[in-house]
């Protein structure tokens, strides 16, 4: 008989969450001292608002709050991709969301790999924002054909991760010794090797035609090129990080500051430039150096109907018309203070963001009345107003293509702005990830219309 005492998949994220988290402080020392200054600022934001703290001991477990709550990777191939997706799964991870990052002047499209469902996300939340490169934008035919070349011949997932995955899918799961080995094996995967698997000469050719696509390609693997903890004062941590000794972004990536935070905001210190050694053709090695590796937080806010993402849209459009934030942080001010007077015309309140349908909740009993006669969705507004039942907002857990972009583009050197036309290509991502992409909308909806269906029930059944 088969053993059918499974680790959870939930287990074995946070297991896998965990291992990347101390493989990445020790391969880059300053996203440990990121992790320190964000830890000291989650501290001092709890210490001044009981509160908040309050508010996090009910709904989140507070000791994990500096922990990480996503990473990033970049594949090379669609056979890499369809793996990467299968990998994931075995850690309850499933892609949701497509993001066609071409019309930022960044050649990839991608997906965010994480899990779905309240109960699942409040075990650990941890995701891995995946981009497969777009090898078709690359334009000379001859270093295209190189590119794909160097990349179908290497082998980014161990023969005891692939049998472990294969294993898990067929028998459900996988048993203690078999999770912990299959971590272990996964996390070479995402490892940083410094020795580069071409030649100084073909880097310099990739590099040319982009820094992402010479990152890809030049290496072993998809080293994990960032962590990201979640911060409760992004703007001070912004602030903090130069008397650390590391270097911010120029500004905040998302929505301003806001009393009632939507979406997701964040910011990243500067990829540092590390050296590596590239190998020539008569097997010597030569040094150089490569810039890819940073550290990232974020603070998340509200989820937004197609409505309220519509309006965060246009008002971020606007914002970016009046001023453009440059690369070396001169006219940051200006910025933020255009943002936030923009963001003036998205409703500050909770209530306000509920009245007008910009933002998900869930809705819950909040005390017992006498009620006139059955209850139903139309009766909401007036049960939400009277105070019986109450409303939380649901936190976004997903991404924003223009904040990712100036993420990819501050990592990436800014001089490497570059434009290629806009080709959002969903289906070819999802042929090549072997499955669709999950709705996000359609999960968030689905969160609060069973809340609501749950208040109904629970309303109707108290009358009687
Ligand atoms: C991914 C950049 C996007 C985010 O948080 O928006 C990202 C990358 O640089 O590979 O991680
Ligand atoms: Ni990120």
């Amino acid at each position: 008989m088969k053993d059918a005492v499974f680790v959870s998949p939930d287990d074995i994220r946070s297991a896998f969450s965990a291992a990347m988290s101390a493989m990445y402080r020790t391969e880059v020392p300053a996203y440990g001292t990121l992790m320190d200054l964000v830890a000291d600022v989650n501290a001092a934001t709890l210490g001044a608002d009981p509160v908040l703290r309050q508010r996090l001991e009910a709904t989140d477990s507070l000791d994990r709050i500096s922990e990480e709550r996503h990473g990033a990777i970049r594949l090379g191939t669609p056979a890499e991709l369809s793996m990467m997706r299968r990998v994931f799964a075995v850690m309850g991870m499933f892609p949701v969301g497509y993001y066609d990052l071409s019309t930022a002047g960044v050649p990839v499209h991608s997906t965010a790999f994480r899990p779905v469902g309240a109960e699942a996300l409040s075990r650990n939340p941890f995701r891995v924002f995946t981009s497969l490169l777009r090898i078709d934008l690359i334009d000379d035919e001859m270093l295209r054909a190189e590119a794909e070349r160097i990349l179908s011949a290497r082998r980014i997932f161990s023969d005891a991760a692939v049998e472990l995955t294969a294993k898990a899918e067929l028998e459900g799961g996988l048993g203690g010794a078999d999770a912990d080995r299959f971590v272990a094996e996964i996390l070479e995967t995402f490892r940083w090797h410094d020795r580069a698997c071409v030649s100084p000469e073909m880097y310099h050719r990739l590099h040319q035609a982009h820094r992402l696509i010479a990152d890809v390609v030049s290496f072993k693997g998809p080293h994990i090129n960032h962590l990201t903890p979640r911060t409760l004062d992004i703007d001070a941590v912004q602030a903090g990080m130069p008397a650390r000794g590391i270097a911010p972004k120029a500004v905040v990536e998302g929505p301003p500051s806001r009393r009632c935070p939507i979406l997701l905001r964040q910011t990243s210190f500067k990829a540092l430039d590390e050296p590596v050694s590239f190998q020539s053709a008569d097997g010597g090695w030569s040094a150089g150096s490569h810039t890819a590796r940073f550290g990232e937080i974020e603070e998340r806010g509200i989820a937004l109907t197609p409505k309220g993402r519509a309006l965060y849209d246009r008002l971020l459009d606007e914002t970016r018309k009046i001023v453009r934030p440059t690369a070396d942080g001169s006219n940051a001010a200006d910025y933020v203070a255009a943002l936030s007077k923009t963001f003036e015309h998205f409703p500050d309140t909770w209530e306000g963001i509920r009245a007008a349908g910009l933002g998900y909740f869930t809705y819950s009993v909040a005390r017992r009345a006498e009620l006139p006669g059955k209850v139903g969705v139309s009766d909401f507004g007036r049960l939400v107003a009277e105070g019986v039942v109450r409303f939380d907002p649901i936190v976004y857990e997903d991404f924003l293509p223009v904040s990712a972009a100036g993420i990819f583009q501050s990592n990436l050197g800014d001089e490497a702005a570059q434009d290629f036309v806009a080709s959002p290509n969903q289906q070819r991502f999802e042929a090549d990830l072997g499955a669709a992409v999950l709705d996000e909308f359609a999960h968030y909806a689905a969160i609060e219309k069973a809340s609501i269906d749950k208040c109904i029930r629970h309303l109707n059944g108290q009358r009687v």
